[in-house]
Order: structure tokens, then C-alpha cells, then sequence
């Protein structure tokens, strides 16, 4: 299960957070698809309680396992699907199962299902009280009981170790299985207990073989555990039946970059810091949760910073990498662009592939989607010729398929290194792009003995430069 199943010469999940699946379908056969990106994150599918002002959150209180949601219906989601594999696109969906809505007077849903929530009935599940623990609060993480069997934010907290639940649970996962989808990510898995969560694992089905899937693939699991090192409950509970979001990769990372530790110490970067095996790891430099309210964590908001991380995560082969793209916002509560009564606004495609409408789309930004290529071109090679200054400039080789180099330094780099790439005249994907056999950016001269000549002015719009060889796709 911590196979993605990716289309060959395929790589890299973005989490489009909030869009419509139409819109997303569009996005694969334009852009994901022809860019190579492995797959997309999805917001969740499933029927949520209806809050007032539409805040992007109350898609994270379902009400039924309905397909009816702001991004669309089960017809559009479906043809996404369809479509989005057919362009080399694998889909995961965001399932939400740890609990159902919290309290709501005369809740109503997005598919028209209502709830008596303070009573626990769920009837368009249906659920009722017996479903759920019994009411009690959050509040000791140094309890795993209280940390599972209680309400996190006052979300209804159901119990997965009732056979009835399971089965809710598991035909919902079967249903999304069916049209098409490669894997799920589980929203609030630290609140739930691995043993149930691995029951519901094992019985959910393998893969739809007609959607391009090995005879006997087994759905790809990630598991959202947030564990900073403090808590009483570890993601070393999680990785040995699915994948698990690693949390302190973009912390750390941002950490460096905000000038909280050197880059030099990053060659070792992966399990020697106390990171999950990488085939276990999902590793992103914010979520849609942690990119609100954790001033610590880079996001869109510094984007030469945060360029350099997405940059630096895309480059290394630890992990499965995630790219976050989000819409503009300056509050935690602020809405996704939405019209008068509550409709999703989608994005529009500027001329230069990047988006308006109020939505950033970081995986169309020019620095990211060539990194993305990046990744395809050294894939299943490791990091060589590790160079660092002993301080925030390092370089490093991808085999001899990629090299990149990052100025974390506020002076200028300026090094002749080893590039392991064969000589020739190389285009920098940072700052340009081979137009028509033009390079819009910086050219890189790799010679004879593979060395070359590399330059990253502070007073450059980026801190990064990369090269690689050729993707034949
Ligand atoms: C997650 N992962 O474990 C999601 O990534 C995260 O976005 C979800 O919280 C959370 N778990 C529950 O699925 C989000 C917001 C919360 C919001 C919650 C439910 O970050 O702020 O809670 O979704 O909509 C909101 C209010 C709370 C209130 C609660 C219940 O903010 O104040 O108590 O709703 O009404």
C-alpha cells in the first residue's frame, strides 16, 4: 500500500486544495498530463455540513459519504477520474473518517442530507449515537487514549473499532476504488487507532485494472500523523501498513532557509535526521493547514524562500514529494474565491501558465513545474558530489542525469564544481526555459572533465540554479 502507482516517466502529487473537478480534469490533460506530474491530491468527496460564509473547513465535517461537494457532483467526479488517468494523472481523494460534523442547529449538507448533530444521528449514513465515542475533549497529547477516543475540535468522534462503522467506512473506500482512484490520504490517522485502521486497509479492494492498473495493485495509503517528536503517539505506529506525511521535513527545511540552522547540514538529509524510511515518507514544505497560522513554515508568502525548498525537496530523492497549491489568503478563516452564494470561482490561466481569480497555483509557477521535470530525469538515482561552502551554498548530483545548487547565503556563489553531467551546453530551468532551442535563463557550460561554472547572485530573483539531461517523453 505505499505504492502510487505512478504512469511511468510520471512524478510528483500536487494538492490542488479546493478545486472543482472539472476544473481539475482540464488541468490534467493541459498541464499535469503534458508537464509529467505523477498525481493530484484531491479535497474531500464526501457530503459535508453546510457552515455559514463557506469557509474552505466545512468540507472537513462530513455529513454523509454522499459524493455531493462545492468542487462538484458524482458524475463530475467520476469523469475526472476517467480522464485525468487517461492523461497519465493518478487521483488521490482526501477521505475524512475520524469523525462526522461537530455541534450544528439544524445542519444541512451539500448534498441536501440534514443531521440532529447533538443527538449523533447521521441519517444520511446512517449513523447514530452508538457509532461514536462518547463525548469528551482533546486535550493531552500525551494520552493516546484521550488523544483517539475524544473529539478532536468538537468533531464527532466515531469508533472504528465497531464492526458497523468499519463497514461504512470500507464500502465508501471501495466506491471511490471502483471509478478509478490510485490511493486515499486519511485525514486525522493519529486519532485513530492503527489496529482499526489497519483492518479497514486490508479489506478495502485492489485497484480497477480498467484504469491502467496491475492485476492485484493495491490502493496507495498516506496517513496524516502529525508528530514532531513530543507526543505520545508516533508515526512509527503508522508506516508499516501504509505511507505517512512527514511533518518535520518542511519545518526543518524552513528552518534553514529562515536562518535557524545551515544547509551545509543537509547532506545527509532523510532517516539520519530521524525521518521515516523515504518509501514511508509523504514530504511537502506546507499542507493547507500548516501554510495557515505556523509563521515558522515557508509558503507562497516568501516565495524566494520558498522556491529554494520546494526546489531543494523536488531535487532530493528522499521522499514522496507533495506540492502544496493554494489559493491567496491572509486569514485562516479566509474563503476560497467563491461568488455571492457560496460557488467555488476557478482559476484562470494567464498567459504565462500561472493563475488568476485569486488563486496562486505554486505547481504552475515556472520554478516548480522544472522541477518537477527535474525529478522525472533523475529518477531511481542518488545524491553524488555533495558540495557545500560550510555554510548555505551547496550543490549537489543527481547520478549524472541532474545537478542543482542553492545560495542560501547573503553572498553571491560563484564556484567552478563537478557536475557529473556529460559536457555540453546546459539550460537553466530556474530562471529560464529552452524555448524553440532558446534558453530564456541562465546557460551552463559543463566541460570536458564535467565541471562547469556556476553563478547565483543574491540580488537574483531566485537562489536556486538546476540543469539535467533531456526527458524523453
Ligand atoms: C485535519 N487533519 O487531521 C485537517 O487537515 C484539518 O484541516 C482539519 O481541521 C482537521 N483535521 C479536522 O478534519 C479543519 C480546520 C478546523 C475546523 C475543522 C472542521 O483546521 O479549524 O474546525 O477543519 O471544520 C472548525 C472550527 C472549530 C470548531 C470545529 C467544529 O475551526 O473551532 O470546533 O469546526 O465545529
Amino acid at each position: 500500500q505505499k505504492d502510487l502507482h505512478y504512469v511511468p516517466g510520471h512524478n510528483g502529487m500536487v494538492h490542488l486544495f479546493e478545486w472543482k473537478w472539472g476544473k481539475i480534469a482540464e488541468e490534467c490533460e493541459n498541464f499535469l498530463g503534458p508537464m509529467g506530474f505523477g498525481g493530484v491530491q484531491v479535497s474531500p468527496i464526501q457530503e459535508n455540513v453546510i457552515v455559514k460564509n463557506r469557509p474552505w473547513w466545512e468540507r472537513y465535517q462530513p455529513i454523509s459519504y454522499k459524493w455531493a461537494t462545492r468542487s462538484g457532483t458524482a458524475e463530475e467526479f467520476k469523469d475526472m477520474v476517467r480522464r485525468c488517468n487517461n492523461a497519465g494523472v493518478r487521483i488521490y481523494v482526501d477521505v475524512v473518517f475520524n469523525h462526522m460534523t461537530g455541534n450544528h442547529k439544524n445542519a444541512k449538507g451539500t448534498g441536501g442530507s440534514t443531521a440532529d448533530t447533538q443527538n449523533f444521528n447521521y441519517p444520511g449514513v446512517p449513523y447514530s449515537g452508538f457509532d461514536f465515542h462518547v463525548s469528551c475533549p482533546i486535550n493531552n497529547y500525551q494520552d493516546a487514549g484521550n488523544v483517539r477516543n475524544c473529539e478532536l475540535s468538537g468533531l464527532h468522534d466515531l469508533d472504528q473499532s465497531k464492526e458497523y462503522v468499519r463497514e461504512k467506512i470500507v464500502n465508501f473506500l471501495n466506491k471511490i476504488i471502483d471509478v478509478g482512484v490510485a490511493g486515499y490520504r486519511v485525514d486525522a490517522a493519529k486519532h485513530m487507532w492503527p489496529e482499526d485502521l489497519k483492518v479497514i486497509y486490508s479489506r478495502v479492494k485492489n485497484l480497477n485494472p480498467e484504469h491502467n492498473f496491475p492485476s492485484g495493485a493495491r490502493p496507495y495509503v498516506f496517513q496524516e500523523v502529525i508528530d514532531y517528536g513530543s507526543e505520545a503517539i508516533s508515526k512509527y505506529e503508522y508506516n508499516s501498513f501504509g505511507a505517512v506525511t512527514e511533518f518535520r521535513y518542511g519545518i526543518e527545511l524552513s528552518n534553514a532557509l529562515n536562518g535557524k540552522n545551515q544547509l551545509k547540514w543537509f547532506s545527509n538529509w532523510g532517516e539520519a535526521w530521524g525521518l521515516l524510511p523515504s518509501q514511508d515518507a509523504v514530504v511537502f514544505i506546507d499542507n493547507h493547514d500548516t501554510q495557515r497560522g505556523h509563521p515558522e513554515i515557508l509558503t507562497y508568502k516568501s516565495s524566494k524562500k520558498y522556491k529554494m525548498a520546494v526546489a531543494f525537496m523536488l531535487a532530493h530523492p528522499y521522499g514522496t514529494a507533495r506540492i502544496m497549491s493554494s489559493f491567496a489568503f491572509d486569514s485562516f478563516d479566509a474563503n476560497p474565491p467563491q461568488d455571492s452564494i457560496g460557488n467555488l470561482i476557478s482559476p484562470t490561466i494567464n498567459s504565462d501558465k500561472t493563475c488568476g481569480n485569486g488563486w496562486i497555483c505554486e505547481h504552475r509557477w515556472r520554478q516548480v513545474y522544472n522541477m518537477v521535470r527535474f525529478r522525472i530525469a533523475a529518477n531511481n538515482t542518488d545524491v553524488n558530489n555533495w558540495w557545500d561552502n560550510g555554510q548555505n551554498q551547496i550543490a549537489f548530483s543527481r547520478g549524472n542525469a541532474g545537478f542543482i545548487a542553492i545560495n542560501g547565503d547573503g553572498h553571491d556563489f560563484k564556484q567552478h564544481l563537478y557536475t557529473s553531467l556529460q559536457p555540453g551546453i546546459y539550460c537553466d530551468v530556474i530562471s529560464g526555459n529552452l524555448e524553440n532551442n532558446v534558453c530564456t535563463g541562465k546557460t551552463v557550460t559543463v566541460d570536458q572533465n564535467g565541471k562547469a561554472y556556476i553563478e547565483i547572485l543574491v540580488n537574483e530573483e531566485d537562489g536556486v540554479l538546476a540543469i539535467h539531461r533531456q526527458v524523453n517523453n
